[in-house]
């Protein structure tokens, strides 16, 4: 599509539908999708059979051979990629082009042990403004909205992975980055932002900065915002949507796939879906690593189909969700995937009983009294694992109600999520707030080895 006619659809959107960047491919029948990525995936094994080493010895010790992929299910004779793999070819061991063809790198902060990185082609990095674009546009974001983009510029790939998309759009960009909150809201007001882009703990921080500044963000220009890069839950949607008086919509993605940008809610907000055009997702039973059926739980596994620097075969993103191929009122024929209820590495297991911090946010955000922000405290005592769910009372609310709202809130997690914890309610502040993604977890248990 010329960029006139790609204008065009986004200002004349089918009724109900939404609007596209692209519509031909974003409302392809699934079986030509189906056809297009049997076809990538079959130019993306050439490409890491003839470039990366550790992709072509696993291929060969598994005895795949190139013209063994002639379906889409042959997937399941590909290897799996670990973010380990990563860790362990440090730097650039993965990589499919020397560095000095790249374009550019990021990587994870990596708060134990070598940081993952990741490298970007000229080409990927096209393709990524292009999908982030789709991402926006699918979110409600429009040609001339003022995206006021608060996730954090730098290695982490949210800054200016959404950053490209929204220009691609046709967007007008605000890199405001993550911190000095006073100053991003008399910004976002002055500026007369139209769309939001942050973390959804961030998002919370800064409606509560507004707040307590007196400004009211519903009377802003806001219209939509576009939130991901860690788990939250239907209650913080409503909490945000309610507090800035916009849609608020889920982004997913992660680095060592592309970065933001791999799938994205539309106005339906019943799903994220993921872009197959680029990306081969399967769902997997995360103990016998076989698909589970549609529909049920299971851990979410990427093949990338167009990458060029970083091809992933299988990569193993930890993150547990379910898909759906249901068709979707706004006409997109890519799948959906529902929500991530956390990462595997976040579940906690509470006397038998498997709970995501995300879940615990469910039942928090939104109760009176109360302000959105928690952290989970394990501590061994003994062999055994304790729980502390430390949460923050609103100010002016009288400390001596602090024992009877712990107790309510023990109560409404133990019927609610199923486990019992000792509740600590804290004063105003006390937790720790965070520019970008939120820390939900603290573990003090001793180290394994320590
Ligand atoms: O967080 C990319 C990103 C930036 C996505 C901004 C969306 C918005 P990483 O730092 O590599 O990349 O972290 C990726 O974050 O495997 C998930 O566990 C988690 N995550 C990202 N988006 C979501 C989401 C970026 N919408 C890891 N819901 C992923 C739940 C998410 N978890």
């Amino acid at each position: 599509m010329g960029a006139a006619a790609r204008v065009d659809a986004l200002r004349a959107p089918a009724a109900g539908a939404g609007a596209f960047f692209d519509r031909a491919i974003e409302t392809m029948p699934r079986e030509r999708l189906a056809a297009l990525q049997l076809e990538r995936l079959r130019r993306t094994l050439q490409h890491v059979r003839e470039r990366v080493l550790l992709h072509r010895q696993r291929l060969e010790a598994m005895g795949v051979e190139a013209d063994d992929v002639r379906t889409l299910d042959d997937v399941r004779a590909l290897p799996f990629t670990y973010k380990s793999d990563l860790r362990d070819h440090y730097p650039f061991g993965l990589f499919a082009r020397p560095v000095g063809e790249l374009a550019r790198l990021h990587a994870s902060s990596g708060t134990t042990g070598r940081p993952t990185v990741v490298g970007y082609t000229a080409g990927d990095l096209d393709t990524w403004a292009q999908l982030m674009a789709r991402s926006l546009a699918c979110a409600g974001a429009r040609p001339g909205d003022v995206v006021h983009n608060a996730h954090g510029y730098g290695l982490f790939t949210g800054g200016l992975g959404v950053h490209a998309g929204a220009e691609r759009l046709g967007a007008v960009v605000v890199p405001i980055s993550g911190g000095a909150t006073e100053r991003q809201i008399a910004l976002l007001i002055d500026f007369g932002a139209h769309v939001l882009v942050a973390t959804p703990s961030y998002a919370l921080v800064i409606a509560e900065t507004a707040e307590r500044l007196g400004v009211d963000l519903r009377a802003s220009a806001l219209r939509t915002g576009v939130f991901g890069g860690e788990p939250w839950s239907e209650s913080t949607r409503r909490a945000i949507e309610a507090r800035f008086g916009l849609r608020a919509h889920d982004l997913y993605g992660l680095s060592e796939i592309m970065g933001p940008g791999v799938a994205c809610e539309c106005d339906e907000q019943a799903g994220l879906h993921g872009w197959e055009d680029h990306f081969l997702f399967e769902v997997l039973d995360p103990e016998t690593q076989q698909p589970v059926p549609e529909g049920q739980a299971g851990e979410l596994v990427i093949t990338t189909l167009t990458r060029d620097a970083l091809p992933m075969l299988r990569y193993r993103t930890r993150d547990i969700t379910r898909i759906t191929t249901a068709p979707c009122d706004c006409g997109r024929t890519h799948l959906r995937i529902l929500r991530i209820a956390g990462r595997s590495d976040d579940m906690l297991i509470v006397r038998g009983v498997n709970v995501y911090p995300s879940q615990i946010e469910a039942v928090l955000v939104g109760k009176p009294r109360l302000a959105p922000h928690y952290q989970l405290v394990l501590r061994r005592n003994g062999p055994l694992d304790e729980v502390t769910l430390e949460v923050e009372a609103l100010p002016g609310v009288a400390s001596d109600v602090f024992p009877d709202l712990a107790r309510e809130v023990a109560h409404l997690v133990k019927a609610m999520v199923g486990i019992s914890t000792q509740v600590v309610v804290k004063g105003p502040g006390e937790i720790p707030r965070s520019e970008g993604k939120a820390v939900r977890v603290r573990d003090l248990r001793p180290k394994e080895g320590a």
